[in-house]
């Protein structure tokens, strides 16, 4: 039986990655599989469109809007949100829905957990420096439950009506940060595996470090009435 649940395909311009990893992606185990599309022109469209894949567009650019777009559109349970980029290890999509069936409420591939690793290699890992850091504020400023040690990766899976009824704002990439808050701030059951990100597939990143570091903290000072300081 198929679950029921959504595998969305987060997509910007990843035909690369989509190439390289669509024969691992278990597309048959899910009972609604979808793309979101930001515009692409180097052939995602087409190439999707060739796998029955259906593509949503968005009203404007961003993350946070692709998030909600697929969300207003599936009618399962269940969502689990997949960038194919390279990063994002497939073997792990069905075990985040395997997390929400053993009852938690938001369920996060983390690349900060212990047997972990970031895509990044050497010791200075600034991307992961930045990442801990909003983390543990997340945690600091949020969180009554048990540390949560990757608040902002993309790779996720929740139930679909939940997070419809978080009502979250943000349009571009910090969607995650402000999701990962408000869980906390709900006393959701968080919970994480532990995953390998991989390297980008081709293509670039669309997240350029400082505007999106920056966006991340507006989330945070957003969010700062509700949290522990003020409760
Ligand atoms: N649908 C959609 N996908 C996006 C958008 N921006 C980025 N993505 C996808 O989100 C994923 C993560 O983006 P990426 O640039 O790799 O960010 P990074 O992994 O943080 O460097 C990739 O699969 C992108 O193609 C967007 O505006 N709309
Ligand atoms: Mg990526």
């Amino acid at each position: 039986m198929k679950r029921d649940c959504t595998l969305v395909l987060l997509t910007l311009n990843e035909i690369d990655g989509l190439k390289l990893l669509w024969e691992q992606i278990p597309i048959d185990k899910f009972a609604t599989v979808l793309a979101v599309d930001g515009g692409s022109t180097d052939g995602t469209r087409a190439f999707l469109e060739a796998r029955g894949v259906p593509i949503l567009d968005q009203p404007i650019a961003g993350r946070g809007v692709a998030f909600r777009v697929a969300a207003e559109a599936s009618s399962d349970a269940r969502i689990v949100y997949y960038s194919p980029d390279g990063n994002e290890d497939p073997a792990d999509i069905e075990r985040l829905d395997d997390l929400l069936l053993a009852g938690n409420d938001l369920a996060i591939a983390s690349r900060f957990a212990r047997g972990s690793v970031n895509e990044e290699t050497g010791w200075v890992r600034p991307r992961a420096r930045v990442n801990q850091t909003l983390s543990w504020m997340a945690n600091s400023l949020f969180n009554y439950g048990e540390t949560v040690t990757d608040t902002i990766n993309g790779f996720r899976a929740m139930h679909r009506q939940a997070f419809l009824d978080m009502d979250t704002s943000v349009k571009r990439f910090p969607i995650e940060y402000q999701i990962s808050i408000r869980a906390m701030r709900r006393r959701w059951k968080i919970a994480e595996l532990a995953t390998v990100e991989g390297q980008r597939a081709g293509g670039e990143s669309k997240a350029i470090s400082w505007p999106v570091g920056k966006d991340h903290l507006k989330v945070l000072l957003t969010e700062l009435p509700g949290s522990r300081l003020f409760s």
